[in-house]
């Protein structure tokens, strides 16, 4: 995949994350059919709790769904799943394997993501071949446990400035706070509870992109 086409996969501006311990009963793959049809074109499976077998299983159906409409889907932690599935690409930790060593196994075909949480980080994610970097948490979360405490607006705004490869914000962004998260300059945005903790996932994701 030339790093053209990876751009143009990861070029939206909502970005949607699953987490089904948040989305009121429904599945993943309820939630993700929903997030298709509100019009979004770029989801990542995150699911912290199921076995591989389950995660793959979820991943294979998702894969499906996300094909049919021409959506990016990535994978979160699991490089395999990631590679079995066909996914678009995986989105790696800062305590998950080496970026270099993600690379070796799943080449250049397969975009690969970094969560960053400072200028050193986002540095250090460019010169080791990170594809696109996250850049949070902007606002306070507790979607993700073992993340760092909110690094504010400033981070993005170093991001903004500083980063040639795509970026994606992220953490506690919300319907309220995303035009000031936009107005730093951030175009494309992360959302994990807002989306899948609707009532209407269709209808919020409507009123996300209008
Ligand atoms: N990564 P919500 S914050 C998955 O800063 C994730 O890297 C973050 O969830 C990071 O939109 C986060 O519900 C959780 O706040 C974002």
């Amino acid at each position: 995949m030339t790093n053209e086409t990876k751009r143009r996969k990861l070029a939206y501006p909502l970005y949607a994350i699953t987490a089904e311990e948040h989305s009121a009963g429904r599945s993943n793959k309820e939630v993700v059919r929903d997030m298709l049809a509100g019009g979004v074109k770029l989801i990542q499976y995150r699911e912290k709790e199921k076995s591989g077998r389950e995660k793959y299983l979820e991943c294979m159906e998702i894969r499906k769904l996300t094909e049919e409409v021409a959506a990016t889907f990535i994978v979160n932690d699991n490089v395999d799943i990631a590679l079995a599935v066909k996914a678009d690409g995986v989105h790696l930790g800062q305590d998950d394997m080496p970026i270099e060593t993600a690379r070796e196994l799943v080449g250049e075909d397969i975009i690969i993501g970094l969560s960053t949480h400072s200028p050193r980080q986002a540095q250090e994610a460019v010169a080791r071949g990170a594809d696109y970097i996250g850049v949070g948490p902007i606002f306070p979360t507790k979607t993700k446990k073992d993340v760092c405490p909110a690094v504010g607006l400033e981070y993005l705004d170093y991001a903004v400035k500083n980063i040639d490869i795509p970026f994606v914000a992220i953490g506690g962004i919300k319907l309220h706070n995303m035009q000031e998260v936009a107005a730093h300059g951030a175009t494309c945005i992360a959302m994990v509870t807002e989306i899948v903790g609707a009532s209407d996932i269709q209808a919020r994701v409507r009123e996300i992109f209008s």
